[in-house]
């Protein structure tokens, strides 16, 4: 049996809504993060292969990444129309959106996180001079780059519901985090009316609803602040 080892505030929680959506039989794991460090705990660490959230272990197997265990997991359910089967109208969007999640989105959003967190944790003295300094970044860099995504994400939720095209997709598991993790930073209010249209339509989901019920935390992601 496919045993998920969820991180509560993590990347995991998208693993927990693929198994939702899929119906399928799994066991649930959760861990708390470490109270002092926020980071997983040390027995998650030890058996994670990056240490890192997500991991599931299947018989002998255990695997980390989010994509590889959307795709592992896939694998087993041949019939889901959650990945666009290569030649489908939607197969490039739903490859598009899958990768530039981790690839585009989430390396963005993880150095904004680290500057925040250097920010807070900086010694008191020190902390005009890193603001100055991580304002010039975010300014050069970090604004510029997610605009753009979230601009296309726009645009393309203009022409279908979901990332994935027609119908949910693998990509929109993917970007669920990156995504509720900038609304909670207010990326989108009133400036992105079709991506607070994509909200609606998870939030709708019953198998979205089922996995928020199994995390039980108030929300999906992760402060760097706190
Ligand atoms: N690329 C990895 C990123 C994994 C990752 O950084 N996970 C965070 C959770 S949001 C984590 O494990 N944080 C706790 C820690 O580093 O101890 C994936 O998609 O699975």
């Amino acid at each position: 049996m496919l045993t998920l080892h969820h991180l509560e505030y993590s990347q995991s929680f998208r693993i927990l809504w693929l198994l939702e959506e899929l119906g399928a039989k799994y066991d649930l794991k959760v861990y708390e993060r470490d109270p002092k460090t926020r980071l997983a705990p040390a027995d998650y660490k030890a058996t994670s292969p990056l240490g890192t959230a997500p991991f599931i272990s299947d018989g002998d197997l255990v695997l980390a990444e989010s994509n590889a265990i959307i795709d592992y997991v896939l694998d087993g359910h041949p019939d889901s129309t959650l990945r666009p089967k290569p030649g489908a109208a939607d197969r490039a969007r739903h490859l598009f959106w899958f990768h530039a999640a981790p690839a585009s989105l989430m390396t963005i959003q993880f150095m904004d996180g680290i500057m925040t967190m250097l920010q807070t944790r900086a010694p008191f003295f020190a902390r005009p001079l890193f603001r100055a300094a991580f304002s010039q970044v975010r300014k050069a860099l970090i604004e510029p780059r997610l605009k753009r995504i979230f601009d296309k994400a726009e645009d393309d939720l203009g022409e279908a519901p979901w990332f994935g095209g027609q119908e949910l997709g693998a990509s929109d598991i993917a970007l669920v985090y990156s995504l509720y993790a900038a609304r909670d930073r207010d990326a989108f209010k009133g400036r992105y009316p079709n991506i607070e249209g994509w909200f609606d339509r998870v939030e709708q989901r019953e198998a979205f609803r089922r996995a928020r019920e199994k995390d039980g935390r108030e929300s999906i992601t992760f402060s760097f602040g706190r």
